[in-house]
C-alpha cells in the first residue's frame, strides 16, 4: 500500500485556508465595519439556518460511523449546539445573537430571510454528510481550523465597530473559540489515522475544498441579497 507521506497531506489541508470564507468580501466588510443594520440582520438570519443544521449534519455522521470511540467524542458536538436543556446551547445563543442585533426567535425560526443559495448550500453540507463516507464528511469540518482566527477578529469588530449589538449577544462566538479548535483537533486525529493512500487523502482534501464551497457560496447569496448601499453605514 503506497503511503504518502504526513506532512504533505497536513499541508494540502491547511492551504485550504486560502479559500476560506475568511477572505469573503461581506466577512472583509463585516471585519472592517463596514455593514449595516439591515447586512448584520440578514446573515444572522442566514446564518441561523447553518446553525440550526448542524446538528443534524453531525448526527449524520454519527449515523454513519461505526467507530465508538468517534463516537463518544463526536457526539459532544450534538450537545454543544442543541444544549442539553432549554436555554443552553450555541443553537440558543445564536438565537440570542438575533435578538441583540434586532431580530425576533420567530423570524430565525420561520427562516423567512433565508435566501435560496444559503439553503441550497446549507442542505448540500448535510447531504453530504449523510451520503458520503463518513471519514470525508469528518474531513469537510476540517473548516474549523482556520475558525479561531475569524472568531477572534470577529469579536474585536464587533465589539468596535456594531456598538448597537448588547455584548451579551456574542457569546456564540466567545464559545467558539474554545470548542472549534477543541473538534478540529480531533477531526484531524480521526482523518489523518483513516487517510493513509494518496486516493484517500486527496478524497479528504476534496471534502475540504467542498466544505469551502459551501461557506463562500452561503456568503455570495447572502452579499447579493443584502448588498452594501452606496457607502453609506447606517447606525
Ligand atoms: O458556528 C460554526 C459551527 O458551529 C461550525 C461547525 C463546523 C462544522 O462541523 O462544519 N463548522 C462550523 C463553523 C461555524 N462558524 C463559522 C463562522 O464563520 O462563524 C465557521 C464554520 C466553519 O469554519 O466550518
Amino acid at each position: 500500500m503506497v503511503v504518502s507521506d504526513t506532512e504533505s497531506f497536513i499541508g494540502d489541508l491547511r492551504a485550504q485556508s486560502q479559500r476560506y470564507h475568511s477572505l469573503h468580501p461581506f466577512h472583509v466588510m463585516m471585519n472592517e465595519g463596514g455593514l449595516s443594520r439591515r447586512q448584520i440582520q440578514g446573515w444572522v438570519a442566514n446564518r441561523f439556518y447553518y446553525q440550526e443544521n448542524i446538528p443534524r449534519k453531525d448526527a449524520a455522521i454519527l449515523a454513519n460511523c461505526p467507530d465508538r470511540g468517534v463516537r463518544r467524542r463526536w457526539i459532544r458536538r450534538i450537545h454543544d449546539h442543541d444544549g442539553t436543556a432549554d436555554g443552553e446551547g450555541g443553537i440558543e445563543a445564536w438565537l440570542r445573537l438575533g435578538e441583540a442585533a434586532g431580530l425576533t426567535r420567530e423570524e430565525m425560526w420561520d427562516e423567512r430571510h433565508v435566501v435560496p443559495g444559503v439553503r441550497f448550500a446549507v442542505d448540500a453540507y448535510v447531504n453530504f454528510a449523510r451520503t458520503r463516507p463518513w471519514v470525508e464528511a469528518v474531513a469537510s469540518s476540517l473548516t474549523e481550523l482556520f475558525a479561531p482566527d475569524l472568531m477572534a477578529e470577529r469579536l474585536d469588530a464587533f465589539e468596535r465597530f456594531y456598538t448597537w449589538i448588547d455584548p451579551a449577544g456574542l457569546a456564540y462566538f466567545r464559545a467558539r473559540l474554545t470548542q472549534a479548535p477543541r473538534d478540529s483537533e480531533h477531526a484531524l486525529e480521526v482523518v489523518m489515522e483513516h487517510c493513509r493512500t494518496p486516493d484517500e487523502q486527496s478524497r479528504a482534501v476534496a471534502a475540504l475544498s467542498f466544505k469551502n464551497d459551501v461557506l463562500w457560496s452561503m456568503m455570495d447569496a447572502i452579499d447579493r441579497a443584502y448588498p452594501s448601499s452606496t457607502g453609506q453605514r447606517d447606525a
